[in-house]
């Protein structure tokens, strides 16, 4: 793990799955539009907590890229799911600014429910396409703008699959 500070926001990079960063109070979901469960890390996170995920998540579907819900976290060690639904790279436009709203307000969310800590996966950056060093310099840009404006969230954890993508991360973090 490495970490800078924006603020007094710290910023911490991990090579690991989001559905076991068990100390964080939240922890984001690369969603689809309808809330369902899915491949990548929304199939992680669903079957990580039982079915009953899917009934809080019903209710507040669909949603629109850059959108973020937030959910209880049933059977699960966090207090909430906050779930983004990202560009889908090159459809959705423009994607870059619609990258920076799911970053932008799943921390406002977050800081509205008094959270904490909060792990981050790299939304788009799977299925639906977003080559990963823009995604990453995306992401750090939006988390860095944001803190300021943070009073609850104080810490910002950002989950890797692969050690490939943990170091082209740390490359872009290293740099802001
Ligand atoms: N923990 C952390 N990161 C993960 C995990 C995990 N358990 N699993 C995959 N990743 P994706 P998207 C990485 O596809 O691109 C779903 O099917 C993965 O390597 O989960 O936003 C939904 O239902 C990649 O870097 O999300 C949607 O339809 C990143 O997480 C669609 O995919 C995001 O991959 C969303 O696509």
């Amino acid at each position: 793990m490495r970490s800078v500070r924006f603020d007094r926001l710290t910023v911490e990079i991990t090579n690991g799955d989001i559905v076991e960063q068990n100390d964080c109070d939240a922890i984001v979901n690369a969603a689809n539009a309808q809330l369902r469960t899915g491949g990548g890390v929304a199939g992680a996170i669903h079957s990580a907590g039982d079915p009953e995920l899917e009934e809080l998540t019903k209710p507040l579907a669909p949603i629109e890229p850059g959108e973020a819900v937030i959910t209880e976290a049933p059977n699960m060690p966090f207090k909430y799911v906050i779930h983004c639904l990202g560009p889908v790279y090159g459809k959705d436009t423009p994607s870059d600014e619609l990258l920076t709203n799911c970053y932008s307000n799943a921390l406002k969310l977050a800081d509205e429910h008094q959270v904490e800590s909060i792990a981050f996966p790299s939304i788009s950056t799977g299925a639906f396409g977003y080559p990963m060093k823009e995604a990453a310099t995306v992401a750090f840009e939006t988390i860095k703008k944001s803190a300021p404006n943070l009073r609850s969230v104080s810490y910002v954890r950002f989950v890797l699959w692969s050690p490939a993508d943990y170091n082209l991360h740390w490359d872009v973090l290293k740099e802001m």
